[in-house]
């Protein structure tokens, strides 16, 4: 039995491999082990850039159907734990790349949506085909997809299911780089210019976006009060300016 996923550490850049079935599906064994896991790479400040990828030709083929077909609550109360797996990826105090090596579909590319780096293999198509099983994307997809692209554009996308080709993701916004050949290069090269960011800061960032996001302006502004206060604690901000005024390139330690 293994858990579902693999995991390698490179340096200051964990990667987390999807490994479950011939289409990387998710299930509730999944979800729970991914749970119990991600605390290990969220928290662990020498890990500085997560990379979330699929073992073999698929990223992730969305929720599983023959899971999903039992209509439970208990089992929908299990699958929908999927959300909190894209939230810890989300709110993680460092950058998180979805590195989309294969078709992102359904629950895989509600999973993309919580990453901070989309690259989509050119080959891969990325999509929401729930509509198509008489269901809708109901793990973070209708909310977070809207956020991304707007509500309209949300609508349509998520009604028709349309998988979208990379070149499309990319015109839509909802992937930011397409690589082929190169993909792993590529991957590589994001992770490792994500990971010498200052780390710390890079959390306050994410953290202070999503707080700030959607409230009155005031609030917002008492929120980037907080946290620019966070900010000026940091390790990385005394070394960011005295290295400007040195006139050196910063070396940031992710503190
Ligand atoms: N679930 C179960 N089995 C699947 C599967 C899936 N999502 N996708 C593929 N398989 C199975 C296939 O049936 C096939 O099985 P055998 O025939 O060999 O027994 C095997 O995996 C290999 O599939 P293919 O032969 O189709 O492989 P290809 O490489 O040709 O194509 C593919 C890969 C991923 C493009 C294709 O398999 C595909 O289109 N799959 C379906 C994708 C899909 O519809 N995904 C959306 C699933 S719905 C919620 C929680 C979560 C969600 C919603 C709500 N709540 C808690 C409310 C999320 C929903 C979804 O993600």
């Amino acid at each position: 039995m293994t858990d579902g996923f693999q995991l390698r550490y490179d340096g200051p850049i964990a990667t987390l491999a999807i490994d479950n079935g011939p289409v990387n599906t998710v299930d509730p064994d999944l979800i729970e082990n991914l749970i119990k896991t991600l605390p290990s790479l969220t928290e662990d400040p020498a890990v500085r850039c997560i990379v979330v990828r699929g073992k073999g030709k698929v990223f992730v083929g969305g929720a599983d159907i023959t899971v999903m077909r039992r209509l439970e609550p208990a089992t929908y109360r299990a699958m929908r734990r999927w959300v909190e797996v894209e939230r810890a990826l989300e709110l993680a105090p460092k950058p998180v790349v979805a590195a989309l090596n294969g078709h992102a579909l359904g629950g895989g590319a509600e999973l993309a949506l919580a990453c901070d780096l989309r690259i989509l293999h050119a080959r891969a198509t990325f999509g929401f085909p729930e509509t198509g099983l008489g269901i809708f994307p109901g793990a973070g997809g209708s909310q977070r997809l809207p956020r991304l692209v707007g509500p309209h554009r949300a609508k349509r996308l998520i009604m028709d299911g349309t998988r979208l080709t990379a070149e499309q993701a990319l015109d839509a916004g909802l992937v930011d780089l397409v690589a082929s050949d190169n993909f792993d290069e590529v991957v590589a090269r994001e992770a490792a210019r994500l990971a010498a960011l200052p780390t710390a800061t890079v959390g306050l960032v994410k953290q202070v976006i999503d707080r700030g996001w959607g409230l009155p302006i005031d609030e917002a502004m008492a929120v980037e009060e907080e946290f620019v206060l966070r900010n000026l604690q940091l390790e990385d901000a005394a070394e960011g300016l005295q290295a400007f005024l040195d006139k050196r390139p910063p070396s940031f330690t992710g503190r």
